[in-house]
C-alpha cells in the first residue's frame, strides 16, 4: 500500500492527472475566477479567503488532494462543519451506538490492505484493490450537506469521484437494476458487530440510476485528507440527497442485482426506514418530525433550527429521478 503512515503524504499514482501542485494551483485559479465573477455569483475577497481557509488541511491523516468539483450542486457555499465535529460526532454502529464511540473505538480498523469485490450482474466482476480504486478517476473536492435521519446535519468537504466512474468500469448487464453495498463486519475490531443492534454486515442499496447520478460520491477523504476510520475509511458512499444512513461506510463489496435489495435499517424497522430514504421535510419519521434540523456546531443558546429542504436541497439535480413517484409511499 502506498500509505505508510498517517503522516506520510499520499503520493498520487503515476498517470493520475491530479498532482498536489496542480491541485493548489488549480484552486488558486478557481478562487481568482470566483472573485472575478467568472463562476457565477462573485465572491468578495474575504469570502474567497474564507473558502481557502475552510479547506485547510487539519494535518491528521495523509493528504488526499482533489480539485474543486465543477459539477452543478456539488459545492455548497455554506459554512463548513469543523473537522473536529465531523470526526468526533459519528454514527458507525459497528463501533458502538453512542456518537462518541466511533472515534474512540475505530482507530484499530485496518484499512491496508483493502479491496472491494464486484459481484453479480456485471461483465467485469472481480476484486479491485484500494490502490486501483484510488487511481480509477481524478479526485474531486465536493462540499455536501449530510442530513441524518435523527435530525442533525453537517456540511463536509469530501474528496472522491462519482460512483458512476466505477460503475462504467465494471460494465453492468442490462438486467442489473440495483446495487447492494456491503460493508465490513469484523468482530475482532468492531465491538458493535458482536451485538445484535443490526443484522451485520451493514448493507445499503441504490437503484442503478441513483447510483449512476453524478452527485453520488465514492469518497476516500474529507478536508483534503484520507478519511478517518470513524468516517468510514478507506472508502464510503456519500449520497447527499438521502438520509445519512444510505451513505454506507467502509465498503467491501458492490453487488449488481435485479431486485430491490433489503437494507440493514429496513430489516431493523421497515415502517421507519424505507428503501429510498430521500430527505423530505413533508414525510415525518413515525416517531418524530423531519421538518427541521440542527446544524452541528450551531447548537449554542441562540442556535436556530434550520428548515429541512426537499432532497436536502438537491432537488434541481435529482428531482427527475423520482418523477411520477409517490414520495409518501416510497419513503
Ligand atoms: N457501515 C456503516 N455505515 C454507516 C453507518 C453505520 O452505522 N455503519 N451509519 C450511517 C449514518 S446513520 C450516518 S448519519 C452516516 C454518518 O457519517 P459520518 O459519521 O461520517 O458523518 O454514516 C452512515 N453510514
Ligand atoms: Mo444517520
Amino acid at each position: 500500500m502506498l500509505i505508510r503512515s498517517d503522516r506520510d503524504a499520499f503520493q498520487p499514482p503515476r498517470g493520475n492527472p491530479v498532482t498536489p501542485r496542480a491541485f493548489y494551483q488549480g484552486r488558486r485559479a478557481l478562487l481568482q475566477a470566483w472573485a472575478a465573477g467568472a463562476a457565477g455569483a462573485a465572491l468578495a475577497p474575504w469570502a474567497a479567503r474564507e473558502a481557502l481557509a475552510q479547506t485547510a488541511r487539519p494535518g491528521k491523516r495523509a493528504a488526499l488532494p482533489g480539485a474543486r468539483s465543477a459539477l452543478p450542486g456539488a459545492v455548497t457555499m455554506e459554512r463548513l462543519t469543523a473537522y473536529d465535529d465531523v470526526s468526533s460526532y459519528n454514527n458507525f454502529y459497528e463501533f458502538g451506538t453512542d456518537k462518541g464511540d466511533p472515534v474512540r473505538q475505530a482507530q484499530r480498523l485496518r484499512t491496508d490492505p483493502w479491496s472491494v469485490r464486484i459481484e453479480g450482474l456485471v461483465h467485469k466482476p472481480g476484486r479491485l484493490t484500494l490502490e486501483e480504486l484510488l487511481r480509477l478517476a481524478p479526485m474531486e473536492e465536493r462540499i455536501y450537506r449530510l442530513r441524518c435521519v435523527e435530525g442533525w446535519s453537517m456540511v463536509i468537504p469530501w474528496v472522491g469521484y462519482s460512483l458512476g466512474r466505477l460503475i462504467e468500469r465494471v460494465q453492468p448487464m442490462g438486467s442489473a437494476k440495483y446495487i447492494e453495498f456491503v460493508t465490513l463486519a469484523d468482530r475482532e475490531v468492531m465491538p458493535g458487530v458482536r451485538g445484535s443492534v443490526l443484522d451485520w454486515p451493514y448493507t445499503e442499496g441504490l437503484r442503478l440510476d441513483e447510483a449512476q447520478h453524478p452527485l453520488t460520491l465514492l469518497a476516500f477523504g474529507l478536508y483534503g485528507e484520507l478519511l478517518p476510520p470513524q468516517n468510514g475509511a478507506p472508502l464510503r458512499l456519500v449520497v447527499p440527497w438521502k438520509y445519512g444512513f444510505k451513505s454506507a461506510k467502509s465498503i467491501v463489496a458492490l453487488r449488481f442485482v435485479e431486485h430491490e435489495p433489503r437494507t440493514a435499517w429496513n430489516k431493523a424497522a421497515a415502517n421507519e426506514y424505507g428503501f429510498y430514504s430521500n430527505v423530505n421535510p413533508e414525510v415525518d419519521h413515525p416517531r418524530w418530525s423531519q421538518a427541521t434540523e440542527r446544524r452541528i456546531g450551531e447548537d449554542g443558546l441562540f442556535a436556530r433550527k434550520r428548515k429541512t429542504l426537499l432532497f436536502n436541497g438537491y432537488e434541481a439535480q435529482v428531482g427527475q429521478l423520482y418523477a411520477g413517484m409517490d414520495l409518501r409511499k416510497h419513503y
